[in-house]
């Protein structure tokens, strides 16, 4: 058996959640570790799809995912969660509902420029035209997490270095 965390990801869209936590649920994987990911933009098809990007609707967001997060984790899995959830205190209740040490914040952080350089899915390009609004980074704050357990700059760091980072610190530091 293995201890079973939720690790969160938070960050700007673009800035690498999505891309880290899939390469690291595939690395637990090979370990034999039970891992699910919950990712933002997936979970906004189904379960989440009533929801829009107001701020309360964000904020009905990260909850939802913590207390389903929190059904996999008394289950036994170690669950990753890829969401922008750009408010400080949304995150710490998302933190709230579980155990100490239970709960692992990844700062996935990048400068906004760089962000809106890669973009994926031509969403700051729509954001900057008007065209979608309440665009985290535009027109919605995005509030840089106070203290989180990690921060990976993916500016500076390839994917594989950012996943040796969170390997070893949850082989070394929380004893997965
Ligand atoms: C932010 C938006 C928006 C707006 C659509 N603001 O980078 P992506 O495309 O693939 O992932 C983003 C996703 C954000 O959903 P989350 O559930 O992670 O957000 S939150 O935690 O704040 O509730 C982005 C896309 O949806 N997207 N419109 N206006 N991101």
């Amino acid at each position: 058996g293995h201890r079973s965390i939720m690790i969160w990801f938070t960050g700007l869209s673009g800035s690498g959640k999505s891309t880290i936590a899939n390469a690291l649920q595939h690395k637990l994987f090979e370990k034999n570790i039970s891992v699910y990911l919950l990712d933002g933009d997936n979970l906004r098809h189904g379960i989440n799809k009533n929801l829009s990007f107001s701020a309360e609707d964000r904020q009905e967001n990260i909850r939802r995912t913590a207390e389903i997060g929190k059904l996999f984790v008394d289950a036994g899995t170690v669950v990753l969660a890829a969401l922008i959830s750009p408010f400080e205190k949304e995150r710490l209740n998302a933190r709230a509902i579980f155990k100490q040490g239970e709960f692992i914040e990844v700062y996935i952080k990048c400068p906004i420029e760089e962000c809106e350089n890669r973009d994926p899915k031509g969403l700051y390009k729509k954001a900057r035209k008007g065209e979608i609004t309440h665009f985290t980074g535009i027109d919605q704050p995005y509030e840089e997490p106070k203290n989180p357990e990690i921060v990976i700059d993916t500016n500076k760091l390839s994917i594989d270095q950012s996943v040796e980072i969170l390997i070893s610190y949850l082989f070394d530091k929380v004893g997965l």
